[in-house]
């Protein structure tokens, strides 16, 4: 049948009375069946993609972009008078994740589908999301971002699984969301979650009762983990996960054929950061519990599991004292203890150990030592872990060390969010880039062509333009759509140094207020969520609503300058700001930044780099060259060698340089305070000159005169206009296609 049939059908009635919600749930309706037509057949081997976080966007586009319906869709629509963009408002964007690591796994699913892999997501399904950011008071406020909706892309399946803490019982319950790829058979994720939740429980912001399990085990993503009720609450949500992960994979196998021994010519698992390491000791038991030996179900686990580092950060290489897990999981300590064990035996460095000296258990070490494959995410990610972080593993295990650089899917970041570039390409050099992004380097030969570089801007002022009405009509601000657009947005941390540019924009304020006015208006968008316990990320957010405030209410510096801190960042905001950039802010401390890929996102939109040699903003240099990308600031080598003396002081460079002084002090000058809080803006201003662990003094003078060449390119609107070519055609390599085919030429080996 026709779209357009199915659609009048669905409706019961035509499609210009039908009203955009009605709409928008018949498609999804349409969408869904076509998808599960799409199911791909079972092969020998699968790949099953373990991850506490899923940032999977919007599907209703995406989808439809991916069954190649999206098209036909959007013009029938239009012959109706409808707009597919409104429909698109109407759905829910699902809220399963946090950051870099939940993105990277939702642009794996889309392209383990579309290289036609047989593999599967498993993660949780999270009632009430990360949370919803609001701003009040200049202040972040976090509440609930329910997203579930009665009809969604949800299924709920007949598979159930019991799931033991301790004397709790718990019955699971497994939800499916389709995952069709690009032209393409559709894979699964699975959520697994509990009847019992009950989102009543929730007051106040985000408070809730955590020690109630059964109401509260699938409320929230990474609820807050400061105190010991908040982290047994996570340990209970990763065995919940991992649990029911590992009694669908057995099932599954033994379904295809296996018998246990030979597991791993049936399933690789690979583990997304250290969230998921409980699956290792839980296959192992259940795999025990079915009559196979320690030793063998050691083996025969060791032989299944990968892990993905994503992170050098002390703090997120989780560690669970044995105590806890002896109330959460203490069917699982014992294997713990021989794992620790068998360990011990053979090498005798405690830096290697999984239960340490004081009873902790270092989850990564588990990984590392009982999975087959260790992958960092980066080039300098991979070398860094090699020689410093995880060095002592490296020295006994090289062979499981390599490297995976991270990738974007283009379907959502390419297509469905730049459909007027996608247009452009097309038109130029015709639509193979789109199964195969290496294909964007025939752009190249029109580097010269006046013609293709005046589109080229043309595009991107549209996207500007499209940009500046939504946030006129999202959070009321004004913006000028001539001027520079300047956007960081990921996460808040300290290390990706949010705190660096807004000293920037204090350091320009000061300027145009003291007559040094910029030749070219700049605007500077941020988005970031940061974790409601973290407090010096919330008073960073304080400071730049604080400037936004006293910025854009100044008539004599708003002309030249303007601040936007973007509401509830999220994958839905993140594809209207990514094609109206024109510089983009990567700007980590080196050797913090595993990777990245809101940098891959930018550069395939046409953005610049502005930023540091970290990450793969290493390997977009390299691409790219030395006069497409805007590099700055100290290198991997000299941060490491800093923390390794412990000779950087911050309050050297503010008593040695005079802007530095003279910004840092502004954050705690009458004028922001006269918007913001002491308490907030005081204890950020004391954090940068006592501490600064992440050294934003040492680079900013760098960053400063960086960021003033990059404005100053701007203005030639030809070269710049080149250089926006040269990043788009080197784009194709960064594409999670790419790095999907290496996962499983190198690791999984599924057929
Ligand atoms: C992030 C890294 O910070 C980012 O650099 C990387 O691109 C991304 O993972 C995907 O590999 N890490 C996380 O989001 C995280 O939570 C524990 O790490």
């Amino acid at each position: 049948m026709k779209i357009q049939e199915l659609l009048q059908q669905k409706l019961g009635k035509s499609v210009d009375t039908a009203s955009n919600t009605e709409i928008y749930y018949a498609l999804l309706s349409i969408v869904q069946e076509m998808a599960k037509e799409k199911e791909a057949p079972a092969t020998k081997k699968k790949i099953y993609y373990i991850s506490a976080e899923f940032l999977i966007g919007k599907l209703l586009s995406n989808n439809m972009i991916n069954l190649g319906i999206y098209d036909e869709v959007r013009e029938l629509l239009a012959a109706n008078g409808k707009d597919i963009c409104e429909i698109e408002e109407v759905e829910p964007e699902p809220s399963l994740g946090n950051g870099g690591l939940g993105r990277l796994a939702a642009c794996f699913l889309d392209s383990i589908a579309t290289l036609g892999i047989s593999g599967d997501g498993i993660g949780l399904n999270y009632h009430l999301g990360l949370f919803k950011q609001e701003f009040e008071d200049e202040l972040q406020k976090a509440v609930p971002n329910p997203w579930i909706e009665k009809e969604s892309w949800l299924t709920k399946t007949d598979v159930t699984y019991p799931v033991t803490f301790g004397d709790l019982k718990l019955q699971s319950r497994m939800y499916d969301i389709e995952v069709t790829g690009y032209n393409n058979q559709t894979n699964k994720l699975h959520l697994f979650d509990i009847d019992s939740v009950d989102e009543t429980i929730v007051k106040d912001g985000i408070t809730f009762n955590k020690e109630d399990i059964a109401k509260n085990l699938t409320l929230f993503l990474y609820p807050d983990d400061s105190d010991d009720n908040g982290r047994l609450l996570r340990i209970y949500q990763q065995y919940f996960m991992v649990s029911n992960g590992a009694q669908l994979i057995l099932d599954e196998c033994v379904a295809r054929g296996c018998n246990l021994h030979d597991l791993a010519d049936y399933a690789v698992i690979q583990i997304n950061d250290t969230h998921p390491t409980m699956v290792i000791p839980e296959l192992i038991r259940l795999l025990v519990e079915r009559g196979i030996a320690m030793d063998e179900a050691i083996e025969i686990v060791s032989n299944t599991c990968a892990y993905t580092n994503h992170t050098i950060l002390a703090e997120a290489l989780e560690k669970w004292p044995i105590a806890y897990l002896n109330k959460v999981v203490p069917q699982l300590v014992p294997i713990i203890e021989i794992l620790d064990d068998k360990v011990r035996r053979k090498f005798d460095d405690e830096r290697v150990v999984i239960i340490d000296k004081n009873d902790v258990v270092h989850m990564a070490h588990i990984d590392i030592h009982y999975g087959f494959s260790v992958n960092g995410v980066a080039s300098l990610h991979t070398a860094i872990l090699k020689e410093t972080e995880l060095n002592p593993f490296y020295q006994i295990y090289p062979e499981k060390f390599n490297n995976k650089t991270n990738g974007i899917t283009f379907r959502r970041w390419l297509i469905h969010c730049n459909p007027g570039l996608t247009e452009l390409l097309d038109k130029v050099i015709g639509k193979e880039y789109r199964n195969d992004a290496n294909g964007l380097e025939k752009l190249l030969a029109y580097k010269e062509d006046a013609n293709v570089l005046d589109q080229l801007l043309e595009v991107k002022k549209e996207n500007k333009k499209a940009l500046c009405e939504y946030l006129k009509k999202t959070q009321g601000v004004e913006l000028n759509p001539e001027s520079i657009f300047d956007i960081q947005i990921k996460r808040l941390h300290e290390y990706k140094r949010q705190q660096m540019n807004a000293l920037y924009i204090i350091h320009k304020y000061l300027e145009i207020k003291a007559g040094k006015k910029p030749s070219t208006p700049i605007t500077v968008i941020f988005g970031a969520k940061a974790a409601p316990a973290y407090v010096i990320a919330k008073d960073i957010i304080h400071l730049i609503l604080c400037l936004q405030e006293l910025i854009n209410n100044d008539p004599e510096v708003s002309p030249y300058l303007k601040v936007v801190m973007v509401e509830n960042y999220n994958v839905t905001k993140a594809e209207k700001l990514i094609p109206a950039c024109d510089i983009s802010e990567q700007i980590s401390l080196a050797s913090k930044e595993a990777s990245g890929t809101g940098n891959m996102k930018f550069m395939l939109n046409g953005a610049l780099t502005l930023g540091t040699e970290d990450g793969a903003n290493v390997e977009i240099h390299e691409l790219v060259g030395d006069d497409n990308i805007f590099v700055f600031g100290a290198s991997s080598e000299e941060v490491i060698e800093h923390y390794a003396k412990a000779d950087y002081v911050s309050k050297k460079f503010y008593e040695e340089d005079a802007d530095i002084k003279a910004a840092v002090d502004f954050i705690t000058s009458e004028q922001l305070l006269a918007i913001g809080h002491e308490e907030n803006l005081t204890r950020l201003k004391n954090e940068l000159l006592n501490k600064d662990w992440f050294m934003t003094l040492l680079d900013f003078k760098a960053y400063a005169a960086k960021k003033e060449e990059a404005l100053k390119a701007y203005e030639d609107r030809k070269a710049w206009a080149e250089k926006m070519v040269v990043n788009i055609s080197k784009a194709g390599y960064f594409s999670s296609d790419r790095t999907i085919a290496e996962y499983n030429n190198d690791i999984w080996h599924v057929q």
